[in-house]
């Protein structure tokens, strides 16, 4: 993407923002996920779902943008963890002063998982770090098997393809295979995982994957601690 002078001293200043994060949730040993898919994909469903199913115990927090509304946030609220709203009033993605803005009063000492939902959109949030460990794209089967090719930058970008509403693929024209095939052109090493927030499909790879990344941040955590001392 080409970058105007302006974009590129506003995306700088993002990354020291994003660095600073990055640096004080890795300390804490906290997995920060950002969650970047189309208006509707369901990503809000998603992380309900997640929430349900952590394990207990779990010391997880989420926050969830959009442009406008407390509704995502209202909806994630209703399972036991702290839960806040980004609303952006006009803006198209989340930025790194925005989550930092939003963390405030949360220690990350006492958070194992962040789960952070940005505004639905497939362009503009690509470009903001946000200090997490991994972005993960949602795709949902109504949108078209070609979307990795006509959004490549977030396909690139992101570890995890979520295939979310795969109970629906008995009435739309869908097929997953092109939809991975795509995916993998871009971003040959994705890890795709197929879900439905209503039936639950897929919940166990999730919640393996998710398991096993936060396991992952905790070693890497206490290793750096070592080293350090
Ligand atoms: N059938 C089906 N519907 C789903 C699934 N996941 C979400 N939905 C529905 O899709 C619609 C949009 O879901 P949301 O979770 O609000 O989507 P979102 O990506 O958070 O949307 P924004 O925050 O507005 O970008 C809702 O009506 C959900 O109930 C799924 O796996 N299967
Ligand atoms: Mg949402």
């Amino acid at each position: 993407m080409i970058q105007t002078p302006v974009e590129r001293k506003v995306l700088s200043e993002n990354d020291r923002v994003a660095a600073g994060l990055r640096e004080s949730l890795g300390e804490a040993g906290t997995l920060s996920l950002n969650f970047i898919g189309s208006p509707g994909a369901g990503k809000t469903a998603f992380l309900e779902k997640t929430l349900q199913l952590l394990p207990p115990g779990t010391r997880a927090a989420v926050l969830t943008g959009d442009i406008q509304t407390e509704n995502d946030a209202i909806r994630l609220g209703r399972y036991g963890y702290p839960v806040r709203q980004i609303t952006t009033a006009g803006a198209c993605h989340l930025d790194a002063r925005m989550v930092e803005k939003h963390l405030g009063g949360w220690n990350p000492r006492e958070l194992d998982l962040l789960l952070i939902e940005n505004v639905g959109n497939l362009v503009c949030p690509t470009s903001y770090d946000l200090g997490e460990d991994a972005k993960v794209v949602v795709l949902s089967v109504c949108e078209g098997e070609d979307k990795p090719l006509k959004y490549p930058g977030i396909f690139r970008k992101a570890e995890l393809m979520i295939l979310n509403k795969v109970d629906l693929l008995p009435y739309v024209p869908f097929q997953p295979e092109l939809a991975r095939e795509y995916a993998r052109r871009i971003h040959p090493e994705i890890e795709i995982i197929e879900t439905s927030a209503i039936t639950e499909a897929g919940f166990g790879q999730w919640m393996n994957w998710l398991r096993s990344r936060m396991e992952a941040k905790t070693a890497e955590t206490k290793t750096k601690e070592r080293e350090v001392a």
